[in-house]
């Protein structure tokens, strides 16, 4: 089953397509009638945190008064821009903020249409009065001649009449270009990084290329919508910058209401733009709602739809725009009252759906492998392939599970799969095998990606170093004049030291983590728990002593080399903790008084979250609790908690009991 296809546009795709703009990224989001402030919030707490490249906003330009959304798309002035999503000040203030996360601002830029709308009154959202062909910066010679488009099969009557009645911007005419160009300068001097040209499939490509030159070029993608038959199509328009795809979403609706093996292809053979000339989408605003046309899966149609987005942000082609709006019944209503944000249950929030936003890192990390590889379907609707040696995606648009060793292409190594929870590495693991293979268990109607950039444990698979909370530690007391000596790394999080002590008075030391007292633990209480900024710890040992500091713990030992005064003994040498918690690998407890092995758990509370204690790491000497009594049996039954949080496990092995305290 080992296949390859070729590579699929443009190769060096994100550094020459969108040169013009530096790009972190390679997926971005349309928070459609977001509210700049609550924009700025996402950017920071969430979209950049995840990847995300950019974000596309509703249009900031002054807008005719009503309630529905397309409101927007009906201007009155560029010199004011207060809307429905709040104010200039607030505008900019997100602007910055957005791009200090690494969040770029697309705006969405209406100029072949202005006001026509006066439902709700002449007084537009920001305040000023208006008549259609008769507003703020703009009266009736600025427009074309009064006609509404009604023949998609001339071209003139596209270009030149108004849409859906529409006053059309005169856009040959010198004064309207530089009045929007202008506007376009004035976003970019703010920090605006790109543009989505509204009803770009309104103007005469070579006047539209004359505003983009006007405005110094900024990056920009073009609304065209294709349709068979039509005067007006969007190859005519490539030649100034890339343009919405639109066939893309309708295919993709298809093939997951059809087959999905067939999206092997998918790409220019299909009669779609270049790879590096198209916006790609499962659905948009309009096309979620009916508006330009329908045929798109949306967010009403649930899995199949997260499953498409699976598939756009795995797919190496075009640049794709992930939905994200509110739920609605009528097809004009607005956004609703209270929040703009995930808090508000009214919004659909697509983006943060742990499939998306997970495959947003997935797509940012394959993106130097812009080849389809491996593929494998099942001659219907589950397929899986590679990109590179960089990711692996699994997707099951069938209604029973899959189950499947799949050759991946990757190194071997233990990946986490990035679709089973909302953080990346919250769910399964799944070991690519040193032959490239790897199982995958899917359910119906859901998928599974692990990629190099997500590798679980830190990515050692086998012979890994040990982990440590804080990357150094020395030991400073009176036994070497407050000096720093460097503690090894022994073992996971297990610090030791070996020094001289004299018994001298008020002989003391403290741990310092970077040996500049910035962060030092003491022991407060003397209660053998180190604490920041802690006592001095006294002791009146002489000879040479071993230290030892568990920096998850925080629990510290002082022993005597050679003797072992401060040793504990226990009926076992040593104890394992498994469970749910440590996804049942054996994490070893520490004795921490005769016969008492302890261990803090981090329980998270999952349905049948359960434990039990492993002598030897291997379960051939295994205790649980039969009858959940709190006391053991050798090969009891599964300790079951539905406990949240940390919590100290300890296990006596001669009294055979066990408790669970809160730390
Ligand atoms: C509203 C009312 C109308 C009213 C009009 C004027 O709904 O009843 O006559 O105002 O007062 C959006 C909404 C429109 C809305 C408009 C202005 O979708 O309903 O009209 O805002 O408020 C064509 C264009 C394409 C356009 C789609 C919707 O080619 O550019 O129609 N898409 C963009 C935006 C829209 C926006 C506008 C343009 C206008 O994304 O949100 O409209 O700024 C075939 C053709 C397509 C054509 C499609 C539908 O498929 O191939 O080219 O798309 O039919 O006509
Ligand atoms: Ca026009």
């Amino acid at each position: 089953m080992k296949t390859s296809i070729p590579l699929i546009g443009a190769l060096a795709f994100a550094a020459s397509s969108f040169s013009s703009v530096a790009s972190a990224g390679t997926a971005f989001v349309h928070l459609f009638e977001w509210k700049w402030d609550d924009i700025a919030t996402e950017c920071e707490s969430f979209l950049g945190p995840k990847g995300f490249d950019a974000v596309q906003v509703s249009p900031p330009h002054e807008h005719t008064a009503g309630p529905y959304w397309w409101t927007r798309y009906q201007p009155v002035s560029y010199n004011n821009l207060t809307s429905r999503s709040g104010n200039e000040t607030q505008f900019k203030n997100m602007v910055n903020r957005c791009n200090a996360a690494g969040v770029k601002i697309y705006v969405d830029v209406v100029m072949n249409n202005w006001a026509s709308y006066q439902g709700h009154g002449n007084v537009a959202s920001g305040g000023s009065s208006w008549t259609p062909r008769n507003y703020p910066e703009l009266s009736g010679q600025d427009f074309h001649s009064d006609c509404t488009i009604s023949n998609y099969g001339d071209a003139n009557n596209v270009w030149d009449c108004g849409l859906y009645g529409m006053p059309d911007l005169n856009t040959g005419a010198s004064y309207p270009q530089d009045y929007v160009a202008n506007y376009m300068k004035r976003l970019t001097s703010w920090g605006v990084a790109g543009f989505r040209i509204d009803a770009a499939k309104h103007i005469r490509p070579s006047e539209l290329d004359t505003v983009m030159a006007k405005a110094q070029r900024p990056w920009a993608f073009l609304e065209v919508i294709g349709a068979a038959g039509e005067a007006v199509q969007p190859g005519q328009y490539t030649y100034i910058g890339p343009v919405t795809e639109f066939k893309y979403g309708t295919d993709l609706a298809a093939n997951f209401n059809g087959q999905i093996k067939n999206l092997k292809t998918l790409g220019p053979s299909w009669g779609l733009q270049a790879s590096d000339k198209a916006v790609v989408f499962v659905d948009n605003h309009d096309r979620e709602r009916g508006h330009g046309g329908g045929g798109n899966l949306t967010y009403k149609e649930g899995t199949k739809y997260n499953l498409a987005n699976v598939f756009m942000l795995a797919y190496p082609y075009g640049y794709p725009k992930v939905m994200s709006g509110y739920k609605f019944t009528d097809t004009d209503a607005g956004p609703p009252a209270g929040a703009t944000n995930c808090s508000n249950s009214e919004w659909v929030c697509q983006h943060r759906w742990g499939n998306i936003a997970n495959m947003v890192e997935f797509r940012n990390f394959t993106v130097g492998a812009w080849s389809v590889n491996n593929w494998w379907d099942n001659g219907a609707n589950q397929i899986a392939f590679s990109r590179g040696d960089k990711g692996f995606v699994v997707i099951n648009n069938e209604s029973y599970a899959l189950s499947q060793t799949l050759y991946t292409g990757l190194p071997a190594g233990n990946y986490c799969n990035v679709l089973a929870g909302a953080d990346k590495c919250s769910g399964d693991v799944i070991s690519v095998a040193a032959n490239g293979y790897a199982t995958f268990n899917v359910p119906a109607n859901a998928a599974a990606a692990i990629h190099g950039g997500a590798l679980a444990g830190g990515g050692c698979v086998t012979d890994c170093p040990p982990v440590s909370n804080v990357p150094s530690l020395n030991v400073r007391g009176t036994f070497n004049g407050w000096g720093n000596l460097p503690m090894t790394l022994v073992a996971d999080n297990t610090w030791q030291a070996t020094f001289t002590l004299n018994g001298q008075a008020n002989q003391r030391f403290k741990v310092d983590v970077y040996g500049d007292w910035s962060l030092n633990y003491g022991d407060n209480g003397a209660d053998g728990v180190l604490d920041q900024t802690g006592a001095d710890i006294y002791t009146t040992a002489s000879g040479e002593f071993r230290l030892t500091v568990n920096d998850q713990t925080m629990r510290y030992t002082l022993e005597q080399v050679g003797q072992c005064n401060a040793c504990f003994a226990g009926n076992f040498s040593q104890m394992y903790f498994r469970g749910t918690a440590n996804n049942w690998s054996a994490t070893p407890m520490a004795l921490v008084a005769n016969n008492v092995w302890e261990l803090v758990v981090n329980f998270d509370g999952q349905s049948n979250q359960r434990f039990k204690f492993d002598v030897n790491a291997d379960w051939s000497h295994n205790y649980g609790d039969n009858g959940a009594n709190g006391s053991l049996e050798r090969t009891g039954a599964d300790i079951f908690t539905n406990l949240v949080g940390q919590y100290r496990v300890r296990m006596n092995d001669q009294a055979m009991t066990y408790s669970i305290q809160p730390l």
